[in-house]
């Protein structure tokens, strides 16, 4: 893995589900006096590293900060996810978009030389094949986080074609983690139910038992990330966004899977708003490209998934 450790990153967004444990890994990659959170508040997360409260859509300050600091690499973290977005639909849009923009343009300027940039499975759409989606397909999504990050990833491949910025994106499937909350997606049901079975051994699904999504282990997901931002540059040949595949279960499937170490967990059904979200995005990943062009592989399945989530949050 081609890391320099001159160069100093920026994780914006860093208290999010993501970025407590992206810092974590940077820390280690680049040593903390390297890293810089920045996030709307502090965090006890960052007590190893400079922070700076940043709203991603002051330009002025984010100009400021990367000077400050000396940043080469940027990871924008900052987002509204499909739920909480559906709520607010023009603050998702100018909060996802312009603060896209802002670090696009200072890359431009010359100020950054490196962009990180989560996209997400909710590009998809209901017009998308929904088995093994493939990287290249229809993509019509009908929410507002989807159409912000198809969007957002037309903008990064244009960036790099008409200004040469190295900005490298992965779609992400549903992240589960013990170590942060996720932060209003149609997924989090798949972080919730395990809070749940250790506290009450009950859970209500706001999914039916059905909705198959694709899901991943956060080690796996901050890999990754990890290794598509040190990949060498010619081997990323995707310059919007790569497909991830992880792991794809349906609600009953994991609360079958957690029955396996509390037998009587239970669990109910009670679909809200979100069923229709996640109705619109694929059930599983085809992400062959990812896998030919940079190397990548999952490891955790729903069995280690589970053993592991149930132990930590114990
Ligand atoms: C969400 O559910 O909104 C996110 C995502 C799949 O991008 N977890």
């Amino acid at each position: 893995m081609d890391v320099n450790k001159e160069e100093k990153v920026l994780i914006i967004g860093a208290g999010g589900q993501i970025g407590v444990e992206l810092l974590e890994e940077l820390n280690k990659l680049y040593g903390s006096s390297n890293v810089v959170a920045a996030d709307v508040k502090q965090s006890p997360a960052f007590a190893n590293n400079a922070f700076e409260v940043l709203d991603v859509l002051n330009k002025e300050r984010l100009l400021e900060k990367v000077k400050k600091h000396q940043i080469k690499q940027v990871y924008l973290l900052a987002a509204l996810l499909s739920a909480t977005a559906e709520k607010n639909p023009l603050y998702a849009w100018q909060l996802n978009m312009q603060g896209l923009f802002n670090v696009l343009e200072l890359a431009k300027e010359g100020h950054i030389q490196k962009v990180y940039w989560p996209s997400s499975i909710a590009v998809f759409g209901p017009t998308t094949p929904k088995q093994n989606t493939p990287q290249y397909t229809v993509m019509e999504p009908t929410t507002v986080y989807g159409i912000s990050k198809l969007a957002g990833e037309r903008w990064c491949e244009y960036y790099f074609l008409k200004h040469g910025i190295d900005v490298r994106s992965i779609r992400y499937p549903g992240l589960i983690s013990y170590k942060s909350a996720p932060g209003g997606g149609t997924t989090d049901y798949a972080v919730h139910i395990f809070h749940e079975a250790l506290k009450t051994k009950s859970y209500e699904c706001f999914l039916s038992e059905d909705t198959a999504l694709p899901m991943m282990y956060m080690p796996d997901a901050i890999r990754a990330t990890i290794e598509i931002m040190h990949a060498p540059a010619e081997k990323i040949k995707i310059r919007g966004s790569y497909n991830l595949g992880g792991i794809s279960f349906n609600p009953k499937q994991i609360a079958n899977e957690i029955r396996k170490h509390i037998p009587d967990f239970k669990i109910a059904y009670k679909p809200d708003f979100r069923q229709q979200i996640a109705d619109s995005w694929p059930q599983s990943i085809d992400d062959r490209e990812t896998q030919t062009d940079w190397g990548w592989k999952n490891t955790y399945q729903l069995p280690q998934m589970v053993s592991s989530m149930l132990d930590n949050l114990k």
